[in-house]
This record gives C-alpha cells, sequence and structure tokens, in this order.
C-alpha cells in the first residue's frame, strides 16, 4: 500500500482502488419536476455539493426564487443524503444592485451565471450587451460575488467553433480588466486559447472543466454518423484542444476544477431533425473522471481537481466524508427514467472502467 497526500493506493503497480475526499461538481443542471426526481440521486451518490445552474423557464433571477428552487431540490434528494445544492441566480438586464447584495448576504446563494443571451439552452433571457452589465459587474466586485460565465460569443457570423476563443479575446480580457478583483470562473473550458487565458489571469480568475471535453473531440461527434448525445454547447473541439485540457486539469494548478455540466434532455428531444444541446454525465461523473486522468497517467491529481481547487475557490470548507473508486468495468445503461422521459446517459451502453464503492 502506498500513500500520496491523502490519496490512499492499494496495488501500486496495477492501481485498482482509489480513495479520495468526496468530491462537488461545480456546475450542474437538474431541471425540476420529474427530470430533476431522476437524475438527482446519481448526483448526490457522488458528490457533497453542486453549483446548481439557473437556466430554468423561466430563469432563476432572485435569491427568493433559487431558495425555493434549492428546496424543490432538496425535497427530491433520496432519504438520508447530506447532498448540498448551492444556488445561482441568472444575470439579466434587469438585475439589481439590491439582489446582488441579497445574495452577497446569502449563505445559499454562491454567484451569478452570465449567459450572453442565446448562447446554449433557455439563455434567451441572458445579457444582450456585456457592457451595460458593467455596473453589475462592479457591485459583484464590490461584494465578492462570484461571477460564473458561458464564455461563447453569440453573432451570427461567427463560427461556431470560434465562439469562445473570440469571447476571450474581445470579452472576457475586457472583463478581467475593468474588475481586476472580480471573482471569475470560465465555465466548461473547451479550447487552448480559454486555458492559456485562465493560466495566465490573475488568481481571481478559474476554470470548470467538463468530463466530455477531457474524454473526447470532435470526431467522437461526427465520424460515423452524427452522435447527438455528444453535442453540447461549447460544442466538442479538435484533438489539440481535448489535449490542452487534459494537460490543465492533471496539472495539479488550482484555477482548474471539476464541473460536469451535466444537462439532461429526453432522449427524443436530443436524437431529433433539431436535437437540443447536453450531455447528460451525472450518472458516472466522477468515474468519467477517473478515467480521463487514467489516460493521462494522473490518477494522483484526481483529488485535488474534484475535490479541493473547487471548494477553495468558492471559499467553503472542503469535504469531509471520502468516496472509493475500484477499477470494476460496468455496462452503462441505455437510458434512465420511465419511456416517455427517458434520458441517454453519455455513453450508454459503452463499459466503463471506474465505478464507485
Ligand atoms: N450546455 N446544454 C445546457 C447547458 C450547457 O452551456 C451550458 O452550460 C443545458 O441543456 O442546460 C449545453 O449544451
Ligand atoms: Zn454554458
Ligand atoms: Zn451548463
Amino acid at each position: 500500500m502506498l500513500e500520496w497526500g491523502s490519496i490512499l493506493i492499494e496495488n501500486a503497480k496495477i492501481m485498482d482502488k482509489l480513495t479520495i475526499t468526496q468530491p462537488d461538481d461545480w456546475h450542474l443542471h437538474v431541471r425540476t419536476g420529474k427530470i430533476l426526481n431522476t437524475v438527482i440521486a446519481h448526483t448526490a451518490r457522488q458528490f457533497g455539493r453542486a453549483i446548481i445552474m439557473p437556466n430554468l423557464k423561466p430563469p432563476v433571477v432572485t435569491v427568493e426564487q433559487a431558495l425555493s428552487y434549492r428546496q424543490e431540490i432538496l425535497d427530491a434528494l433520496p432519504t438520508g443524503s447530506n447532498f448540498q445544492p448551492l444556488m445561482t441566480l441568472y444575470l439579466t438586464g434587469n438585475t439589481s444592485v439590491e439582489e446582488i447584495k441579497k445574495v452577497a448576504d446569502s449563505e445559499f446563494v454562491h454567484g451569478f451565471k452570465l449567459y450572453p443571451a442565446g448562447a446554449t439552452t433557455n439563455s434567451d433571457a441572458g445579457v444582450a450587451n456585456i457592457e451595460a452589465a458593467y455596473p453589475l459587474l462592479a457591485a459583484m466586485e464590490k461584494y465578492r460575488v462570484p461571477l460564473l460565465i458561458h464564455g461563447e460569443v453569440t453573432d451570427a457570423e461567427h463560427d461556431i467553433f470560434d465562439r469562445e476563443k473570440i469571447f476571450v479575446d474581445s470579452q472576457l480580457s475586457q472583463i478581467t480588466q475593468q474588475f481586476p478583483e472580480l471573482r471569475v470562473v470560465l465555465e466548461h473550458v473547451t479550447t487552448q486559447d480559454a486555458v492559456q487565458f485562465v493560466e495566465s489571469a490573475s488568481s481571481n480568475v478559474a476554470a470548470t472543466i467538463t468530463p466530455q471535453h477531457l474524454l473526447f473531440n470532435r470526431n467522437a461527434m461526427l465520424v460515423g454518423g452524427i452522435k447527438p448525445h455528444f453535442y453540447c454547447l461549447p460544442i466538442l473541439k479538435r484533438e489539440q484542444h481535448r489535449q490542452a485540457l487534459v494537460t490543465a486539469a492533471t496539472s495539479g494548478n488550482p484555477k482548474f476544477f471539476l464541473g460536469t455540466d451535466s444537462a439532461p434532455h429526453l432522449t427524443h428531444l436530443k436524437e431529433n431533425s433539431c436535437g437540443c444541446a447536453g450531455c447528460y454525465s451525472a450518472h458516472a461523473a466522477v468515474e468519467l473522471y477517473a478515467q480521463a486522468f487514467e489516460q493521462a497517467n494522473a490518477l494522483d491529481k484526481l483529488e485535488g481537481f474534484a475535490s479541493f481547487h473547487g471548494a477553495d475557490f468558492y471559499g467553503l470548507p472542503r469535504n469531509s466524508a471520502t468516496v472509493t473508486l475500484q477499477k470494476q468495468p460496468w455496462q452503462v445503461p441505455a437510458s434512465y427514467g420511465e419511456a416517455d422521459l427517458s434520458i441517454t446517459p453519455l455513453l450508454a451502453g459503452e463499459q466503463l472502467q471506474w465505478q464507485l464503492i
């Protein structure tokens, strides 16, 4: 038996068991109603906490709404679960400085989410002109409320594969320059350019990385037929970018942490002539990350990425419980949920190597 920090490795040559501090998911969609009921146990099985995205219809825009959404999530949890939903508000052109102060004073709401209008699922209420929202960003900087950003431009003339880089160059660099003390999480980074920006920014700027962007490039979605369950936004990029993400995630740099962006959609709405964006990964999130870290020979870096860096950035205590992963191949089910509400998970029907025990 060999100990690396708090990671316990039994059988050092063929590493087949891994115990780490319980991780958190710093970017998650759980929806409401029946979908919430189907998905929440998957997240609660693995994670201590998760940052809950506010892109409901209508969006979560006030602390009061966030508290009632939080209660709905708590009510949907399996009995005995200690899972804690960490709420966020959706930043709109109508957000007030008063609401930002309320978030600063709330122990349950942890930030605002900025969606450029039209960038992703349920983002129509997002910010059309970011500069017009600068007074709000100034208030968030002043009251130390984190800003979580979907970093893509949405103008029709920009190629979908370039939208993140253009956002970083034209918008994010302005925001971090104007508001150097603002705490910023660039959500779900997908490009080498975004990684480099975050690395060279101040310690107030961090990023989440999804399992699909660590494991797959755009060939997974497009070679041999269109695979709608790999379609998410920001869209999967080319291999060079995937490699940059793996390097960042496994570097031990505290600016990078786990955020699944697990986004459940009904199967028939994804397998559709105009399929919706989002990968459902909550069923196997930690297992998927373990696979990516193992492929990079970096399982010893998983705990920092999954369990420490995010809590440290948000100024929350690290979890005290642990979880254990075992190398024990299992087959991902074809779907979850009742027939007419079926959700197809990422890698449905495929074998995964690691299993949470
Ligand atoms: N991306 N789908 C969704 C959100 C994310 O940009 C995101 O955070 C969703 O369905 O809510 C997606 O592809
Ligand atoms: Zn997003
Ligand atoms: Zn998301």
